[in-house]
């Protein structure tokens, strides 16, 4: 059956602020305590958006969640009206305040992992919402993930949710960043590919030394299972821990696919003849193109800079030519000689990527957060299309709807300090108010 691909991109919330919160992020360590703008944030993520639903994708939204997150103070000790509980964790813990304050599930490619419904036995698609269980600032976005896509994907003749995975480092997953499908076209049945960080049950194995691994081989097993993905469709592989204490904390810093292109680093797992031969083998035809990247070409350390990686593949293949792919890039693979040339080279080679589209999303950037990082891919065909509300799709009246919202709600400054300002609980309350009415999802907050 005919299928699209949806991206879903996170709507950056408007508590955007850098706090250094993720080790072994090295763009959020280096960037903590600066002044966000999360206007700007916003803004930049939308015009994304709107471009590509402008140029013909499909082009999805997630609604942030709310902040900050009270119930989270409270259980932690904070009491009183929610003024108090901020003002009193503020005196003793500011640095947990900013953790309840974190924007970060505007990181969509973390929500969840999602098994179209041409892979899975029982033919629905299925979403297993990731734990995040590794930071703490992200180990409380399940739940209202759950519930979000829930709500979006409604209909159970078509779509299966599964709870994140039980918490704890062993079950680690941090979803679709760590998780790419490959198949004919999208709605041909394909191979799921699984990449882990670390086998959390065994001690001998290889593991980083100096950074978290934060996704484990049994909770990717786990997810296969749940979704009900057969042996023969399912590759697994352990990303190197070398790049991982590079600055690798997902496999989407260093690797991207689509249908039937793998871009990868050369060092980006273990084994990257074994992985790429397993995947060639279990791909359906003789078309998987493996596009290798050279440590002469780009380093490991340019690739975690300038996010060359952390791009969106989308496929523009049609009737005429098979095999064509545009690249979304962040702008500092633009700004960087070296990036910008090999991406110069190609175009002008025979590889499959036509085109590159440069963005600016700096903000995001800045706390390690590229164009992959903000979309969840979610395949649907077209009876699922029809299923799940219009509000969640973007067009030009919903951009608008969103861009005024923005600018109505959103800071143009935010600093780790202003978290103390109580006006914040009340500004962010109104404006996920006034979101459930524009993306006509009442209660979603349960304000
Ligand atoms: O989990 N940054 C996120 C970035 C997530 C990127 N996602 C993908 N690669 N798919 C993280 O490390 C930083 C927050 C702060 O420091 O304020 C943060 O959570």
């Amino acid at each position: 059956m005919i299928a699209h691909e949806v991206n879903f991109d996170g709507l950056v919330g408007p508590s955007h602020h850098y706090a250094g919160l993720s080790k072994g992020n090295i763009a959020s360590e280096k960037n903590a305590m600066a002044v966000a703008n999360p206007k700007a944030a916003a803004l930049q993520g939308l015009e994304k958006m709107i471009s590509l639903h402008r140029s013909g994708f499909k082009q999805g939204v997630l609604a942030p969640h709310l902040r900050p997150n009270i119930d989270i103070l409270r259980r932690l000790g904070f009491s009183g009206d929610d003024r108090s509980v901020i003002a009193k964790a503020w005196k003793s813990a500011p640095d947990i305040v900013s953790k309840c304050y974190s924007a970060s599930p505007m990181w969509t490619a973390n929500a969840a992992t999602v098994s179209p419904a041409a892979d899975t036995a029982d033919g629905r698609t299925h979403f297993t919402a990731a734990n995040l269980c590794r930071m703490f600032h992200r180990s409380y976005e399940s739940d209202f993930t759950e519930k979000l896509l829930a709500t979006m994907f409604s209909d159970e003749q078509h779509f299966a949710h599964h709870s994140a995975l039980p918490s704890g480092h062993y079950f680690g997953d941090e979803g679709a960043a760590n998780h790419t499908r490959f198949a004919q076209d999208h709605g041909a049945p394909g191979v799921e590919f699984f990449v882990y960080g670390e086998k959390a049950f065994d001690n001998q194995a290889a593991k980083p030394s100096k950074y978290p691994a934060r996704q484990s081989l049994e909770a990717s097993q786990a997810i296969a299972r749940l979704h009900g993905l057969k042996e023969q469709q399912v590759v697994f592989a352990q990303q190197n821990p070398e790049v991982i204490d590079a600055g690798v904390f997902h496999n989407d810093v260093i690797a991207v696919g689509t249908t039937n292109l793998h871009f990868y680093h050369q060092h980006a797992f273990l084994d990257s003849k074994r992985v790429n031969a397993e995947l060639a083998d279990k791909f359906a035809d003789d078309s998987f193109y493996a596009l290798e990247v050279k440590d002469e070409d780009v380093t490991v350390a340019e690739a975690v800079s300038t996010y060359l990686f952390n791009t969106q593949l989308l496929d523009i293949s049609d009737e005429n030519s098979a095999n064509k792919f545009v690249l979304i890039a962040p702008s500092e693979c633009e700004d960087h000689p070296r990036v910008k040339r090999y991406l110069d080279q190609v175009l002008a080679s025979d590889a499959p990527i036509e085109e590159v589209r440069y963005f600016n999303l700096r903000e995001s950037m800045k706390n390690g957060g590229g164009p992959a990082c903000l979309r969840l891919r979610v395949v649907l065909n077209d009876p699922q299309l029809e299923s799940i509300s219009p509000r969640v799709l973007i067009t030009e009246e919903l951009y608008q709807d969103l861009v005024a919202w923005v600018e109505k709600h959103y800071r143009d400054q935010l600093s780790f300090e202003d978290l103390r300002d109580p006006q914040l609980i009340d500004e962010l309350q109104a404006a996920a108010v006034s979101l459930e009415h524009i993306l006509k999802m009442p209660n979603l907050y349960s304000l």
